[in-house]
């Protein structure tokens, strides 16, 4: 197997490279990298990325937007030469990665729209989505106030406080069991998304159904910011979306504790009652258009799973 792919596929499993849509360009990336590096046949290139898609979209369970982003790329091969065949890969690589870094561009101004101004924004875990959305509300001018969830077990919050801290964001680090104490200091929930379902249910870092009903509860706006390859059209053939569990480890050392067992899911699902808007690149929608969304942009024809964005 390509070095290059293997090490961004490592990478992505060992989540020194994490993050929905991080995860989503490094695939993409790492389909680039084989191109670029291939000799052999055209038969043996076809083969071979075919061993590349499995290997990437194996590497992490949950994301749709891994699979979305290595369907993308393989997808719109064109070509008969191997010539052709390098060249439309590394072409649709870099495409799929401007797309998703425009959306990000665009997510963000949509997004500030929503936040108003003297918000205090409680974010989870650390989504480049939602954070764009907060720090393009305060380069508007916004005065504006962030609580942040340190996210257990990966302290994926240590980034997110660390980015709004940097950009000059008045920014309170909380520990992840705290939300629902500070929520009446809340105007307003800004989370990502690793996954939407066709019913508009989102899948994201576990913790944040629970941050869901607490705003919920407390009549506080939640709103998801995510780009449209985030959302899933296998859920549309009713595939339900796996949620990864990783080692106990990375909660405790099971030997510390005889006799105890552990569980680790990193994800879970927010039903779309609780969500009161999706930002996404083409627009801020409700949840309940998800599947518009996945039939529209994705051009997902039911009748081929593999059909996929
Ligand atoms: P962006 C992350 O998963 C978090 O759950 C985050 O909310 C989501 O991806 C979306 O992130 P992990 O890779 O694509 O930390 O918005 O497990 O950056």
């Amino acid at each position: 197997m390509n070095e290059k792919v293997v090490e961004i596929a490592e990478g992505i499993k060992n989540m020194r490279i994490r993050g929905a849509g991080k995860i989503a360009r490094a695939a993409a990336e790492a389909l680039k990298h084989f191109a670029l590096d291939f000799s052999g046949t055209e038969d043996k290139f076809l083969e071979e990325i075919e061993e590349v898609k499995e290997y990437l979209i194996s590497t992490r369970p949950t994301a749709v937007s891994l699979k979305n982003a290595v369907y993308f790329v393989i997808n719109r091969i064109k070509g008969e030469s191997l010539e052709e065949l390098r060249e439309s890969v590394i072409k649709n690589a870099d495409n799929f990665i401007k797309r998703s870094e425009e959306a990000l561009e665009l997510i963000g101004k949509y997004g500030a729209g929503r936040i108003p101004d003297g918000a205090t924004i409680l974010t989870h875990c650390n989504s480049s989505a939602a954070l764009q959305c907060i720090i393009q509300a305060h380069r508007e001018g916004k005065e504006i106030r962030v609580f942040n969830t340190e996210t257990r077990p990966w302290f994926q919050g240590h980034i997110t406080a660390r980015t709004l801290a940097k950009e000059g964001i008045d920014v309170t680090m909380i520990v992840d069991s705290a939300v629902r104490y500070f929520m009446r200091e809340i105007d307003i929930v800004v989370v990502g998304a690793d996954t939407i379902a066709s019913n508009g249910a989102v899948i994201n870092k576990i913790g944040t159904s629970q941050i869901a009903l607490a705003a919920n509860e407390a009549r506080v706006p939640f709103i998801v910011c995510a780009e449209t390859y985030k959302f899933s059209p296998e859920t549309v053939i009713g595939k339900l979306v796996k949620i990864e569990e990783r080692d106990p480890r990375e909660i405790a050392n099971p030997e510390d504790f005889p006799g105890v067992k552990f569980r680790n899911p990193v994800f879970d699902a927010t039903p779309p009652e609780y969500i009161d808007a999706i930002v996404t690149e083409i627009g801020v929608i409700s949840p309940y258009l998800a599947y518009e969304i996945i039939r529209e942009v994705m051009n997902l024809g039911v009748k081929s799973e593999e059909n996929r964005y």
